[in-house]
């Protein structure tokens, strides 16, 4: 079996101390392949491919043909579309149908936003007068940051890496990718993309293996890597910040969430109970926009608690090429047992067990997959762990509340600040809400609803920096600023 293997200077390679470690698929638990695991002179030879590159016709590209040529990886993306699907879902086990209609065309679609911000986005000006009367002029130049470490985590692999690669190539970057140990393969085969449509040696590199003492480490503390953007746990984005103090490394972090859902009663309540969800099942619960924490206003508690139930209850687990279904399984086995001790806990705390709670009976090999039942959750005080801390599983608790004021105060009540999704057809409720609940991203009447040129990330513990749009420029580029004395 030949092993997954990194993508340095336009080549694939294999680890030269031979080291792997396997890639299994959450459906059934059986080996898909092994994954060839970066050491420290695979990291050095990253490194120097993306400074060559910034070196090289890469670094004297103008925007205008970074731009055409971000488009033809889009396009190809698009034209492989289906070889990238089948990666996709063999390593998450996530749904075709999901995967299909976001992972995939979120995945071209990241190259062609940014293209498109990079191209048009202006500059600076200021005219000066001087004691001699000539006066000088300012204006402010983009330049790129250098080489971007892009550290990615496994729910939505291609579209969270390709959020990365998209504005870090756009604005003249060359990236070093390290995939989850759990996804390698829409990043690998991106190489496939980046060397067909002719992206210069060295610009993309995928760099495979796990966090610490591992490929992760060992990039994050290069000295030759300019800045490091990452997605995942909170506590990880603690440990990167660490190693990217030495050098004063600037870092862009999207991290972990406890996400509430705020239900007024009057909602339009049939789209409240589809919009929440969504936002607690979609991808088995591993969304970081998800909702795990779900405040209703208390005349119609009852009735969607019965609802919630009942559209959890009517999602279809099974293999994800099955049209009907509707949830696929968690990430891994390790991932399953951490989801299963919040289900132990919840009980132990004396939850009201709504639905769920434990491993769906799965018939034959599926039997062996991380399966895990969607869960509802009723009656825990706030202080109990599920509701403080994030499962990253498809499980919700549901809390009344009376009053408006105490729905932003329970909305808050958290060490997070990602996302929330607020019920209402009050449009005057809806504008004070959203200004007070403190988190970066507050959907109405939506959920996950995405404009790629808006600002992305998370307030509190949830993140450092927003992504998105222009906003994507503030990391991906330094200003300079160019004064000429007339
Ligand atoms: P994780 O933090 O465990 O791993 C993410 C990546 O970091 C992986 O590639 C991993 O190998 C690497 N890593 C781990 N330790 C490292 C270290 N010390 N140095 C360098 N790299 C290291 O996260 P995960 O389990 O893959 O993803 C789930 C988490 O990601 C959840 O907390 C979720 O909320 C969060 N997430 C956040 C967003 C967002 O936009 N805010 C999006 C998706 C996921
Ligand atoms: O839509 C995006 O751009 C984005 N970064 C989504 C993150 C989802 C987290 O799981």
């Amino acid at each position: 079996m030949n092993p997954t293997p990194h993508f340095i200077a336009n080549e694939f390679v294999i680890a030269r101390s031979g080291k792997t470690f396997e890639n299994r698929s959450p459906v059934d638990n059986r080996l898909i392949g092994l994954v060839s695991e970066a050491g420290a002179p695979e990291i050095a030879a990253a490194v120097a491919a993306a400074r060559a590159a910034l070196e090289g016709p890469w670094g004297r590209m103008d925007i205008a043909k970074r731009a055409e040529m971000l488009y033809a990886v889009a396009d190809e993306i698009n034209r492989r579309f289906d070889d990238f699907l089948e990666a996709e879902v063999a390593d998450t086990g996530k749904p075709v149908s999901l995967a299909s209609h976001l992972d995939i065309p979120r995945g071209a679609a990241n190259f062609k936003i940014f293209a498109d911000v990079v191209k048009n986005v202006p500059s600076e000006f200021f005219s000066m007068s001087t004691p001699d009367g000539a006066g000088a002029i300012n204006y402010a130049l983009r330049v790129p940051k250098g080489v971007i470490a892009v550290i990615c985590p496994w729910n939505l692999p291609l579209l969270l890496m390709t959020w990365k690669v998209g504005p870090a190539l756009a604005c003249g970057n060359a990236v070093i990718v390290k995939p989850s140990e759990e996804t390698p393969q829409t990043a690998t085969l991106l190489g496939e993309v980046m060397a067909k449509v002719g992206v210069p040696s060295g610009v993309y590199n995928v760099v495979h293996g796990f966090g610490p003492g591992s490929a992760g480490e060992f990039l994050t503390r290069h000295p030759g890597v300019n800045a490091i953007t990452f997605t995942g746990e909170t506590g990880t984005g603690s440990a990167i910040m660490k190693a990217a103090a030495d050098g004063v490394r600037p870092v862009s972090f999207e991290l972990g969430g406890k996400n509430a859902g705020v239900v007024f009663a009057d909602c339009d309540f049939d789209a409240a109970i589809e919009g929440i969800g969504r936002a607690v099942f979609a991808n088995c619960g591993q969304v970081c926009l998800g909702t795990e924490r779900v405040y209703v206003e208390r005349p119609i508690f009852d009735r969607f608690v019965t609802a919630l139930k009942a559209k959890a209850e009517s999602l279809k687990l099974g293999r994800p090429e099955d049209k009907s279904t509707g949830m696929g399984p968690l990430i891994s086995k390790e991932h399953q047992r951490k989801v299963l001790s919040y289900y132990d806990k919840a009980r132990t705390e004396g939850a009201t067990i709504v639905t769920g709670g434990g491993i769906p009976p799965m018939e034959g090999e599926l039997a062996n997959g991380a399966w895990v039942q969607p869960t509802i959750w009723t009656g825990l005080p706030e202080s109990s762990a599920v509701i403080r801390e994030e499962i990253f599983g498809p499980c919700c608790h549901i809390a009344p509340f009376d009053t408006e004021e105490e729905a932003v105060r329970l909305a808050n009540d958290t060490a997070y600040g990602l996302a929330t999704t607020v019920w209402t057809t009050h449009l005057t409720r809806a504008h004070r809400v959203a200004a007070r609940i403190e988190v970066g991203i507050c959907w109405i009447n939506s959920w996950f609803l995405r404009d790629l040129r808006t600002p992305f990330g998370g307030s509190k513990q949830s993140g450092i920096g927003r992504e998105g749009g222009v906003h994507s420029l503030e990391f991906y580029t330094e200003l300079r600023n160019v004064c000429i004395k007339l």
